[in-house]
Parts: structure tokens; C-alpha cells; sequence
């Protein structure tokens, strides 16, 4: 029998009528099946792509036992190829700036100028494969600088697969599930692309891998992958520091407690008494409201940098106003924390205390009541593997917000990186190897080096960030290249 479960709900469901089909059914005895045949369609089911997602027996069906045998239907089990497989889709010539490799020669919008930082969506395989079954986007990064900018690798997200594992997904992205001889008895049920809830920063995100496979289990191994800065924390940070934790990586039950927006793709290997190994890869999205900066370097122990964030429609100079006191308009360590004594007002409201109380300065967020915005959520002082950010959860919308990188103590040269994420997703990234800043090697609170990153202008839609548009900042006169001084001006 082949499985085309909607969602996980029906897991259970899917275990039952999976014993029911090939060598493993017991046979015999009446079945209390749910109204409908469930093997009614089962000999024309790769005919038509767009019924891929209808189950075969009504959502509401109650649950089998799990040992109730099911009629076995001989044929079931012999049409196990893709009869109708999807279109790959490729065209003679590249489209620009779709995320898609529309020719097909393995490289996605090849000679499409784009602006530097810039962060699209892209897929890593044909063009009518994008979308389809298992298959999930990923990202990709504007490179290079002057005339020579180009899309740089998709990474994250989820590519066709060569192999069609037997996991209840269409790993191929060919229109059909398990479209594999030897899938006739499934017994993982992966979750598929928008299976899962989206999560939020400071939040516990559990996942119970018994839901992708309820037989018996010898070990369980999780790993995630989480977004750029965490990729770079892989190799500058020893042993390994990420910005999340994982809690039960080698149980059934994994949490995930995150800091940070963005995609996180996650892999459970479960390996069975007997050795064998069932695997799902799978992307979650931790999708924190409104306008978010984060910012890490390549340097975090005994170096400290830090992340400012401008208030729209001033201009007035960064840090301390030129009378000495701290600028309210300049969101960044001094007034910006929960234990803020003079905090920053830019008149917006605050949030509730949910969005920041889970956080590092979560005890002065509660001791409060609220969360401020802006706000200053984590401030990362000679850490290693921890980036500062910065949240503002509902911006003004045409509002525009510069970000601004300052090295405040340490020595020798660092390399900022610098993510904006609008609405949960990101959609800027600069500072990222191989582009990396140069000349920012000189530390001090009032004259280390100030690097003014982009300008970011929300677009919100009825207290929702749903986009931006991101305009990198270049030295004046310069329309490439970063913009490092040693001044405090605007
Ligand atoms: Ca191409
Ligand atoms: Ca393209
Ligand atoms: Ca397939
Ligand atoms: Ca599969």
C-alpha cells in the first residue's frame, strides 16, 4: 500500500494500513475499516499530480489497531513507479533573479546582477521539481562587489534526491511518493514541507520523533543545522558554540530552544534493534515578529563588538550626543537591555512579555512587565558563539533603520557579519566570507572603527512586517564596498 498522509495527525493511521500490505500482514479476521475502500484507489495512484495530497480514507477516520489486518489486494504492491513524474521544466535560457536554475546547468540566476548582501530564496534542482514533494527552498546570498556581483551557492533547504527512500515523502521531487520497489511496506512517515509549526525565538520547539516512526528503536540521533551565523560559529568556535540548544538529541523527543530567526534544518537518524537505519531531514522556521538584526564575528572571545540600530527620520550621530550623554536615538548596549536605565523611546509600543522574557535579560524584561521595542534582546560581551540582536517587533512601516557595527575592545582584525531578517525571514546578509569587511581592526569605545551596514525599511501591513527593502551602505561618493571609519556621524 502506498502512503500519502497530509499530516502527521494521521501517522498512526498510516502505521495500521501499512501492516496491512506485502509480507508483514498477518492475515485473517475481520477489519473495522473506516467508510470507504481504502485500496480504491490505490492502482491509478500516480496518474494524476494534483490529487498527490488527497488521502485515501477520510481525515476523521478513527485509528486501527495497529495489528488489524487488512485485505491484502495482490496488485497493491506491483505499482511502484512513477507513472506520471513531473516535468523537469528546464528552458534554453536563464531567468534572473527567481531563485530557479531555469536552464538547468546546475548553476541558479548565473549572470544576473543583484545587490550585494541581498538574500533570495533559490532551489537546488530542475525548475519543475521547485515546490514539489520533499523539496524546500534554500538561500542564497549576493556576492562579490563593483560590476562582479552574482548570486552565490543555495544553501539550506532541501534538494531533490537521487535515491527514493521509503519515508512517506517524494524525496525526488517527481510527483510521487515512495516511488520505489522496495517501498511497498513504509514505516517512517518523515514529516513533510509545512508539516511543522513555525517557532519563535526563546521558545521551547519540541519535536517527537515517535511521531515519524513508532516501531522499536535502539538509538536516536539528532542533529540541526541553524543559519548563518551558526554556520560560522562551526569553524571559529572551539569546542563548537551555537546560538541554540538542543536538549534529548538521543532520545525520541527533541528540543529545540533557539535565539534566533530563521530556517533550522533538522536530521534524525533512528537506528532499530536489528541496525537498521531510517532517516528524515527536515526544515523548521523560527519566525520572530517584525524588524531583526543580528550581528557576529569570526572573533568573539575577549573581542567585543557591538550591534546599534538607528531611529528612522534623525540623522543625529551615533553612541553619545556631542554633550556626552547617551543618544536615545541609537538602540545599542547602553539603553537598549532590559536593565536599561535610561532606555530608548521611540514612542512605539511595547510588547507582550512572551516575545522577550525567555531571552538573556529576561529576568529584568519580567521584573518589568513587558518588552520594549527597540530592544537590545541579547548583548554578547567577549562570547564566543553568541551573536547580538536587536528587535524591533513592529516597526514603522516606510520607516527607515540604519544598522551600525562598532568595535568596541579587543585586538587585532574581525570580521563582522551582520543578518536582517523582516517578518521571520532573512532577507540580507553582509559581512558573510567570501565578502568579508576589511580594515576593521582598530578597538576602543570612542575610537574604534564604525562600520554602518545597511539601511533597512520595513514594510508593515496592519502591525505586521511582512518585507523590507535593504540598501547596503557604501563610503560616500562609492557605490561598492563597506563603509568603515572612525567617526561617530550619521
Ligand atoms: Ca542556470
Ligand atoms: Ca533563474
Ligand atoms: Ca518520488
Ligand atoms: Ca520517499
Amino acid at each position: 500500500m502506498r502512503m500519502r498522509w497530509p499530516s502527521l495527525a494521521l501517522m498512526s493511521l498510516a502505521l495500521a494500513l501499512v501492516a496491512g500490505c506485502g509480507p508483514t500482514n498477518n492475515g485473517g479476521g475481520d477489519v473495522d475499516a473506516p467508510s470507504g475502500d481504502p485500496d480504491a484507489d490505490t492502482t491509478d495512484v500516480d496518474a494524476n499530480v494534483s490529487t498527490i495530497d488527497a488521502p485515501d480514507v477520510p481525515i476523521d477516520a478513527p485509528d486501527l489497531p495497529i495489528d488489524a489486518p487488512l485485505p491484502v489486494d495482490a496488485e497493491i504492491c506491483g505499482d511502484l513507479t512513477c507513472t506520471n513524474p513531473v516535468n523537469d521544466g528546464c528552458v534554453p535560457s536563464e531567468i534572473c533573479d527567481n531563485g530557479t536554475d531555469d536552464n538547468c546547468n546546475g548553476t541558479i540566476d548565473e549572470g544576473c546582477l543583484c545587490t550585494a548582501g541581498a538574500v533570495q530564496q533559490c532551489f537546488n534542482g530542475p525548475p519543475g521539481r521547485r515546490h514539489v514533494g520533499a523539496c524546500v527552498d534554500g538561500m542564497q546570498t549576493c556576492q562579490g562587489s563593483g560590476e562582479f556581483r552574482e548570486w552565490g551557492p543555495c544553501v539550506g533547504g532541501i534538494a531533490p534526491q537521487n535515491a527514493e527512500p521509503c519515508d512517506s515523502l517524494d524525496n525526488n521531487c517527481n510527483g510521487c511518493v515512495d516511488d520505489n520497489q522496495a517501498c511497498c511496506v513504509v514505516d517512517l512517515a518523515c514529516p513533510a514541507p509545512g508539516s511543522m509549526p513555525d517557532g519563535q525565538p526563546f521558545q521551547n520547539y519540541v519535536i517527537n520523533g515517535a511521531m515519524f516512526y513508532s516501531g522499536a528503536v535502539a538509538s536516536w540521533q539528532w542533529d540541526v543545522t541553524g543559519g548563518p551565523c551558526d554556520r560560522l560559529f562551526l569553524t571559529t568556535t572551539t569546542p563548537v558554540v551555537q546560538s541554540f540548544t538542543l536538549t534529548g538529541a538521543n532520545t525520541s523527543m527533541l528540543t529545540i530552544r533557539p535565539s534566533l530567526s530563521g530556517d533550522y534544518t533538522v536530521h534524525v537518524r533512528i537506528t532499530t534493534p536489528t541496525g537498521t537505519v531510517y532517516e528524515c531531514t527536515f526544515i523548521i522556521h523560527i519566525a520572530g515578529p517584525g524588524l531583526r538584526v543580528e550581528m557576529c564575528s569570526d572573533r568573539t572571545a575577549t573581542t567585543d563588538i557591538d550591534l546599534h540600530l538607528h531611529k528612522p527620520g534623525t540623522t543625529t550621530q551615533w553612541a553619545t550626543l556631542p554633550s556626552g550623554t547617551t543618544n536615545g536615538d541609537d538602540c545599542h548596549f547602553r539603553n537598549c537591555k532590559g536593565s536599561s536605565f535610561t532606555p530608548a523611546n521611540w514612542g512605539y509600543a511595547n510588547s507582550p512579555l512572551a516575545e522577550c522574557s525567555g531571552g538573556p535579560e529576561g529576568a529584568s524584561w519580567t521584573t518589568l512587565g513587558y518588552c520594549r521595542n527597540p530592544r537590545l534582546d541579547i548583548d554578547s560581551i567577549d562570547d564566543n558563539g553568541i551573536p547580538e540582536n536587536i528587535n524591533v517587533d513592529v516597526p514603522q512601516t516606510a520607516g527607515t533603520y540604519r544598522v551600525m557595527v562598532h568595535y568596541w575592545a579587543g585586538t587585532g582584525a574581525a570580521h563582522p557579519l551582520v543578518n536582517v531578517y523582516c517578518g521571520g525571514h532573512l532577507r540580507g546578509t553582509y559581512g558573510a566570507a567570501p565578502d568579508v569587511v576589511p580594515n576593521f581592526d582598530t578597538s576602543g569605545s570612542t575610537t574604534g572603527d564604525v562600520w554602518r551596514v545597511v539601511d533597512a525599511t520595513p514594510v508593515v501591513v496592519g502591525g505586521v512586517t511582512t518585507d523590507c527593502t535593504l540598501a547596503p551602505l557604501h563610503a560616500p561618493g562609492m557605490t561598492t564596498g563597506y563603509w568603515v571609519t572612525n567617526t561617530w556621524t550619521y
